[in-house]
């Protein structure tokens, strides 16, 4: 088994505004809700699966969407990918294609999650769960629903990724040094573009 115990994985938040993507990684830390006007930035989560240790350095950027084409330096060498989406709003949905599409231009993540988040407004919902889990299956994206308002399937979606991500190593312990190779091409490939 290859998880080297230092092994810190980068792991950004992407998407649509107003998603609730700051309200969640906040939730994870404060275990509370409030309505954060700013971003969070960075931080590290610590994963005990078995006996190892998985670390993901977490980014959250404010208007990420925003910036997608201006911020390739922001999200390069990034491993783990999370989209949010809110289950009230069926726009924030649609957009998910082409945020991931973006990113991809740059990127190579080794896990990608979809989060559909606002649970506690379930009675507002416009984006049904089956159709959202197809999407998932059929991209080999994680899916997961959430609530940063009650605190719903958070901690999960962490835990998830630190296992997937062992598991990922564990069949294939160059996986890392081979998506480094992928993003080299990728950034190749830009090379003459301006972003
Ligand atoms: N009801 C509810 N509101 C949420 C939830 N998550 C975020 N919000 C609200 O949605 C708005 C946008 O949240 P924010 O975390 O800033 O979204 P971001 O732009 O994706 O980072 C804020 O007013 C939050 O209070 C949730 O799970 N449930
Ligand atoms: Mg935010």
């Amino acid at each position: 088994m290859e998880v080297k115990k230092n092994s810190a994985f980068k792991t950004i938040f992407f998407g649509p505004m107003k998603t609730g993507k700051t309200s969640i990684f906040y939730n994870y830390f404060y275990k509370e809700f409030k309505d954060i006007p700013d971003f969070l930035g960075f931080k590290t989560i610590k994963i005990p699966v078995g006996e190892f240790e998985i670390s993901l350095n977490v980014f959250d950027f404010q208007g990420n969407e925003k910036y997608a084409n201006i911020a390739p330096i922001y999200y390069m060498k990034t491993s783990v990918l999370i989209l949010v989406f809110d289950i009230t709003h069926y726009s924030s949905y649609e957009r998910i294609p082409i945020c991931f599409q973006k990113v991809k231009e740059h990127i190579d993540p080794l896990v990608t999650v979809l989060i559909g988040n606002k649970l506690d407004l379930e009675n507002e919902r416009v984006i049904e769960k089956e159709k959202a889990i197809d999407y998932a299956k059929e991209m080999g994206f994680l899916y997961f629903e959430t609530s940063a308002k009650t605190g719903e399937n958070i901690k999960e979606v962490f835990v998830e990724i630190a296992k997937k991500l062992k598991f990922l190593i564990e069949k294939n312990p160059e996986i890392l040094e081979e998506k480094e190779e992928k993003e080299k091409k990728k950034r190749k490939k830009s090379e003459n573009k301006c972003f």
